[in-house]
């Protein structure tokens, strides 16, 4: 047969040669509040979307409690049923002809339940998702993070009909960039026989045949990959492998590219480059979390058209139609796993820090294949400078290198560098800052002097601390402005104010060559907590976006646009 790549809406991998079905549409719905609903008694009587989040559609607009999605789905008799989550919030029990087959209890991550299908062809899958914030249930999402922290689905839900022996995920590892050799990490699922034969085809190359006895479920090759291109920033040039049973198929696509770090710098294969991007959030002031196409080509169009070649993911594990976009496209990515400020009662606490460990793991086992990724994070702005903690973070870090030695680790601290206890185990060096936003003396109206002062302390506190050797982000800088308002006097809140701050940030990037990269916080303009903190955000907005929440560009974008190209 033909390798016939299957286009899909959903992003890589691609399986084929097995029944895999989306089940994104209308669900019948119901929201109980407080007071969760038997399974078999739900008075469902309504109808939404998946993917949605039903806590900003008009009739539930910030209402939280229990919600159910039932939807009715075919499936044979007897069967292995795997059913992937793309993300949701915060969380959710699973029924199937209502048995709970699994709880999904990790916000915005992708995550599969692989059970039977039982008797019969029709079957029931509910859903019921719960938005409230809970300590020990939803341990990481909270009312005071500034952003807001929606119910629903987020991302699609696929339904696929497993054979005997399955295919999970096959992990492409750049080897050698002269010869374009890769290791394929092949890990399988159900009965896996001893001797496994499989067809395996690069691109759109003929299939051979492989016969494999795979150790632990898991199966190493190593091979050059033919008329391989490299992947970079400038030339994005992709692969996929596919490989296939007679029951089963998986196409997984793949960037040879690798990326190291060493003398303050960060290098896309041996070519040093410096990050120039924003942290991004994902929202909408319609759809809250859930991404259309639509508004992922705009956001790159528009990152590109700033000059960039970085985005952060910021604060949480990313839509993989994004990352699928940023690997086709060449941009470079930060994934980080989902944390606000995190302090050591949070760190002190077994649901979270197990919940951070099983994200973090799970993260790097998803985006894995993209290229486009070349930095993980965790924890933004946690607690990093009290000792205590410090076991959270080795623990993160480890999480990581046990499941990916091929990219960079880091994570956006905050407070002083001369306070941290955590930076040996960081390749690279991240910090957030706000002066002249936050400003240190509030008696000033337009403090931008407080920049190259802050990025000065910065460098010294680099210095001082023998760290000159590690690459820097700045991963965080940035000023509110509240689109359309426009002040002779260009102070707090004005476009001319970020526009000023923003062009003085780069001004000082441009001549510190040691700032290895930046993301500017932040791209668009982001619903955030209702609560008394939202007394210093507008709106109920974090408006430091260079961009409102509709994506209309503020005065600061024209600034970044001219000034980024010309940093080197
Ligand atoms: C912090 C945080 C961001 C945002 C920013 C701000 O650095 O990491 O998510 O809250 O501050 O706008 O103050």
């Amino acid at each position: 047969m033909e390798n016939i790549i299957m286009i899909t809406t959903v992003p890589y991998p691609v399986f084929f040669q097995r029944h895999a079905e989306l089940l994104d549409g209308l669900w019948d719905f119901h929201f109980a509040g407080d007071t969760p609903c038997a399974i078999a008694n739900v008075p469902y009587d309504d109808l939404m979307p998946v993917p949605g989040v039903f806590d900003m559609s008009p009739r539930y607009i910030g209402k939280r409690g229990f919600a159910y999605y039932r939807k009715k789905v075919l499936a044979p008799a007897n069967r292995k049923i795997r059913l992937h989550i793309g993300g949701l919030g915060f969380r959710a029990s699973i029924f199937w002809d209502g048995v709970e087959v699994g709880v999904d209890d990790l916000p915005y991550s992708g995550m599969d339940f692989v059970f039977d299908s039982g008797n019969g062809e029709t079957h029931e899958l509910v859903f019921e998702i719960d938005n409230r914030f809970h300590k020990e249930l939803s341990p990481l999402l909270h009312q005071y993070y500034d952003f807001y922290c929606y119910g629903g689905f987020y991302r699609s839900v696929e339904l696929h009909v497993l054979p005997d022996c399955w295919f999970e995920r096959v992990r492409v590892t750049t080897e050698d960039l002269t010869t374009g050799q890769v290791q394929l990490d092949i890990r399988l699922g159900g009965n896996v026989p001893e001797t496994f034969a499989f067809d395996l085809a690069f691109d759109t190359g003929a299939y051979k045949t492989f016969c494999e006895k795979p150790v632990n479920g898991r199966i190493l090759l190593s091979l050059p990959v033919p008329d391989f291109k490299l992947w970079s920033p400038e030339t994005p040039n992709l692969h996929t492998v596919s490989l296939r049973t007679a029951d089963d198929g998986i196409t997984e696509r793949f960037g040879i590219r690798t990326v190291t770090t060493g003398e303050g710098k960060i290098y896309i294969n041996g070519k040093s480059i410096r990050l120039k991007g924003f942290c991004r959030h994902e929202s909408h002031p319609q759809f809250g979390p859930v991404q259309p196409r639509q508004l992922l080509i705009e956001d790159l169009q528009n990152l590109r058209t700033l000059g960039c070649n970085f985005v952060r993911g910021s604060h949480y594990p990313q839509d993989p139609q994004f990352l699928d976009l940023c690997d086709q496209l060449g941009f470079l990515v930060w994934e980080e796993s989902l944390g606000w400020g995190n302090r050591t009662e949070q760190m002190a606490n077994p649901s979270f820090f197990n919940s951070q460990v099983r994200q973090t793991g799970l993260m790097v086992r998803n985006s894995y294949n993209h290229p486009c990724i070349i930095l993980w994070g965790f924890l933004n702005e946690g607690c990093s400078w009290e000792a205590a903690n410090r076991p959270l973070y080795e623990a993160l870090v480890k999480a990581i290198k046990e499941e990916d030695t091929s990219r960079l680790v880091t994570c956006a601290l905050m407070g002083k560098l001369q306070d941290q206890c955590v930076l040996d185990l960081m390749d690279v060096i991240s910090m957030n800052q706000y002066p002249a936003w936050y400003a240190y003396n509030p008696d000033e109206v337009r403090p931008l002097h407080e920049i190259p002062e802050a990025i000065e302390r910065i460098r010294t506190a680099i210095i001082d601390g023998g760290h000159q050797n590690k690459a820097f982000i700045l991963s965080e800088i940035g000023a509110g402005a509240i689109y359309g308002w426009r002040d002779r006097m260009r102070a707090h809140w004005s476009e001319e104010y970020q526009a000023d701050y923003l062009g003085t940030v780069l001004d000082v990037m441009k001549e510190n060559p040691w700032m290895t990269g930046i993301a500017l916080w932040h791209f668009a303009d982001a619903r955030t907590y209702t609560s008394s903190y939202a007394l210093g955000r507008p709106r109920t907005i974090n408006d430091k976006g260079i961009l409102d929440d509709f994506r209309r560009p503020k005065l600061a974008f024209d600034v970044v646009k001219e000034k980024f190209p010309t940093i080197n």
